[in-house]
């Protein structure tokens, strides 16, 4: 490893000598002194070097950086307050070009999504977008603990599968030997099926995809999207309360590790919500978006965008809350495989989990009893047949379960502030998007 200390690490440091290494920010090359701003992962500094009578070998190096080039730097530290930049700065003694730059940068800052996602590396060398991932880092950590405390099994499912695993739409098919393969939508099938296995508790983190052809802030072909999936529940409510627990412990965990950087470099606040998140049946939901002057285009179908930002001003203005699930979706709007209600077939133990005016979650209680799935795959139009694999695991018995699903750009888009996934995604994936 090269011998260096991250620039972060300096200003505990006495005055002395230090190595750093990063690349080059930007140069100031005066007559009299030349200054360069070194940026590694951790931060910047500035470079100092007094210039000497008829350039030098350091010096002519220095005049000759071009910005973006990796070098290698070996100095000496000093500290001083009137230096802007942290308050420390080194003096140059050796400087290497480990790797030059092309002298043009092809992205500035304020380049467009679309410039700055062609050339996505040096787009994340801008500390707040490199800020996003370390939040990423943090918000998936903490999920992962929570359930591992919780005695969580993790599990990582096949994404190629003989059957579609949400819908027909949305599939992306691929050559697969002699047959065809499809890319899995969601990890629905296997972690239904770890509960027929007698697993308990399961979660997974990876990622999914759809052949969505919309060019939408929230929609990606591809995207990681965290599910779970608990037994011997009751109802939805169960689910939910798992859902708000297993959140609060990411944004706690994020508030901690980031909070004060997120403020600064983000202007955004990182708020904790708290427990219970409001629930509102998505029948009323409608009926106070419709109160408030918005009505959802047609009333048998799902809440559109508009609707959720509207119900999402409600209970910001309500119950100061950022976080609301909608519950009870009529049974036309979801899948088979939901819980109907015993009481009213028309609707089932369903919700969607919306955050600051934008659904970031499905989930639901699963049917779990072999005849009355068998009538719900009819009653939706499908081939039990084509579905077989599936049905297996319910001829065998199968606790009482349900679980949800969770874009996880989605989340770190609405808790950053950011006005799309596209920069919350590492490397984005839609329709016109399947480079670098
Ligand atoms: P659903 O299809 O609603 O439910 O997806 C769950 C969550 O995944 C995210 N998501 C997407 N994110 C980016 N681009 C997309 N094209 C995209 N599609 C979905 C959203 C969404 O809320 N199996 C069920 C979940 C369950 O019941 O457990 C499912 O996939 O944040």
């Amino acid at each position: 490893m090269t011998d260096r200390t991250l620039i972060a690490d300096l200003a505990p440091l006495p005055d002395g000598p230090v190595a750093v290494a990063g690349w080059v920010e930007t140069v100031r090359d005066q007559k009299k002194v030349q200054f360069v701003v070194l940026r590694d992962e951790s931060g910047a500094v500035q470079l100092v070097r007094p210039r000497p009578e008829g350039d030098d070998e350091v010096s002519s190096a220095i005049s000759g950086l071009a910005l973006g080039s990796f070098v290698r730097v070996a100095g000496a530290l000093k500290h001083d307050e009137r230096v802007k930049l942290g308050g420390i700065e080194v003096k140059v003694e050796s400087l290497d070009v480990v790797a030059a730059s092309l002298p043009e940068q092809p992205i500035a800052a304020d380049s467009s999504i679309d410039k700055r996602l062609d050339h996505r590396f040096l787009d994340l060398r801008n500390p707040v977008n490199a800020l996003i991932f370390k939040v990423q880092t943090t918000f998936e950590h903490a999920l992962r603990t929570w359930w591992v405390q919780h005695g969580y099994i993790e599990i990582h499912t096949p994404k190629l599968m003989n059957s579609p695993s949400e819908s027909r739409a949305e599939l992306f098919q691929v050559p697969y030997f002699e047959t065809t393969a499809y890319l899995a939508q969601s990890p629905q099938h296997f972690k239904q099926m770890a509960q027929a296995a007698g697993f308990g508790k399961v979660f997974e983190i990876a990622d999914a995809f759809r052949a969505d052809p919309s060019f939408t802030a929230r929609h990606a072909t591809e995207f990681t999207s965290v599910d779970a999936e608990i037994s011997w529940i009751d109802s939805h409510e169960d689910v939910m309360a798992m859902h708000e627990a297993v959140l609060v412990a990411g944004f706690e965990a994020v508030r901690e590790a980031h909070g004060e950087e997120v403020e600064r470099l983000l202007g955004v606040t990182v708020e904790v919500p708290s427990t219970p998140f409001p629930r509102i049946p998505l029948a009323r939901a409608k009926e106070i978006v419709a109160e408030r002057g918005y009505t959802v285009p047609r009333a048998d179908a799902d809440m559109d965008p508009e609707g959720e930002r509207r119900i999402s001003d409600f209970v910001r203005e309500e119950f100061g809350h950022d976080f609301v699930f909608l519950t009870d979706y009529a049974t036309s709007i979801r899948p088979f495989y939901h819980r109907r209600h015993d009481d009213d077939p028309a609707l089932t133990n369903s919700y969607d989990l919306i955050y600051r005016g934008t659904e970031i979650s499905t989930g639901a209680q699963r049917e779990h009893r072999i005849d009355v799935l068998l009538d719900q795959v009819r009653d939706k139009g499908l081939d039990p047949a084509e579905l077989d694999d599936y049905l297996e695991f319910f001829r065998y018995g199968v606790p009482p379960h349900g679980g949800f699903g969770m874009g996880l750009a989605r989340v770190l888009m609405l808790m950053l502030g950011r006005s799309s996934i596209r920069e919350t995604t590492y490397l984005f994936r839609g329709p016109n998007r399947l480079r670098p």
